[in-house]
């Protein structure tokens, strides 16, 4: 059982506490490392020892914002997780495991966090565990640096598609308004974070673009990317994500699919559905599972067998009464 803490709580624990041992999640994102960096500049600020720990290696994109890796250095007596709900996102790289048998303090917005920390800050409402953050290091007295804004405007702009998806609030804009005013670099951060793309991921949605197919009288439109041509593009999986929302920005497209054969041969499948469709649904039936917008299943055997598979769910979904009254 966790203990519910709010923003001056979790900030008095922390400036009570030293030899400070952050955790982020496994295949971290723009939030999560982020958070992980903007806390740890917070408690160096205030003369502490920290440092950050990840299960899996920081994308370089992320650099910028000078994570302190944790090497063994000290002994931690106050474990710390920024943006992760659940133990088994943790990861069991990097000896991560000998550090997550007991958490300390956890603060999170994913609102069905499992309360695996004996103290939590959570916020369900908020767009990114940055938004909170932000708020714990002011209440912390610890001065908002350019350096630190601009870690934590990265957890804000990466965890709401740079202020486009529904989990956007007028809180998220204000927050990123005091981030700006704090001297984060908006422009060369969007420019890095969203308009930057490595040539192997171009070539792999040269690919996809290549395998564009519409099913279901244009309602449904589909891409895939064999195993093959997944290595042949040289692009490292995880920057495969954004091709998700690809197939769903065509006009008129009701259900996108993207489908990524993987190392063992199955078929990860990503669903992304329009206002009124219920891509959750779709993947639930498969096994899978997700959000009302975006959801995901993985389905075994070969790319034909996939695609009917998922298209006969995607049919049945569009041609559900409740979803044709909704679209
Ligand atoms: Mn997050």
């Amino acid at each position: 059982m966790t203990e519910q803490l709010n923003v001056q709580q979790m900030a008095e624990r922390l400036c009570a506490a030293d030899n400070i041992l952050i955790l982020c999640h496994k295949n971290p994102d723009g939030d999560t490392i982020g958070c992980g960096s903007a806390l740890c500049h917070a408690l160096k600020a205030l003369g502490k020892t920290a440092a950050v720990l990840c299960s899996d290696a920081v994308p370089s994109r992320y650099s910028f914002t000078a994570p302190v890796p944790f090497r063994g250095e000290f002994e931690p007596k106050t474990v710390v997780a920024v943006d992760v709900a659940s133990v088994q996102l943790f990861g069991e790289n990097n000896g991560m495991p000998q550090y997550t048998r007991h958490i300390d303090l956890c603060i999170d917005h994913h609102a069905g966090n499992s309360g695996y920390a004996d103290f939590t800050l959570l916020d369900g409402n908020a767009a990114a565990a940055a938004e909170l953050l932000y708020e714990v290091i002011s209440e912390m007295g610890v001065e908002i640096t350019p350096l630190i804004a601009n870690c934590l405007y990265t957890g804000l702009a990466t965890d709401t598609g740079c202020f486009r998806f529904s989990s956007t609030t007028a809180n998220t804009h204000l927050v990123a308004a005091k981030l700006i005013l704090a001297g984060a670099q908006v422009e060369e951060l969007n420019t890095l974070l969203f308009d930057t793309k490595p040539r192997e991921r171009m070539e792999a949605e040269r690919i996809a673009r290549n395998h564009l197919e519409y099913h279901l009288e244009g309602r449904c439109a589909l891409m895939y990317l064999t195993r093959d041509e997944i290595e042949q593009s040289g692009v490292d999986p995880a920057d495969l994500e954004e091709l998700t929302s690809l197939p769903i920005s065509i006009e008129g497209v009701k259900v996108g699919l993207l489908l990524r054969q993987q190392p063992g041969g199955s078929y990860r499948i990503s669903v992304r559905a329009a206002k009124g469709v219920d891509a959750c649904a779709i993947a639930r039936r498969l096994g899978g599972g997700g959000h009302t917008r975006a959801a995901g299943c993985e389905l075994l055997g070969n790319l034909d067998n996939a695609k009917s598979a998922i298209l006969a769910e995607v049919e049945a979904e569009l041609d559900r009464p409740e979803t044709q009254e909704e679209s």
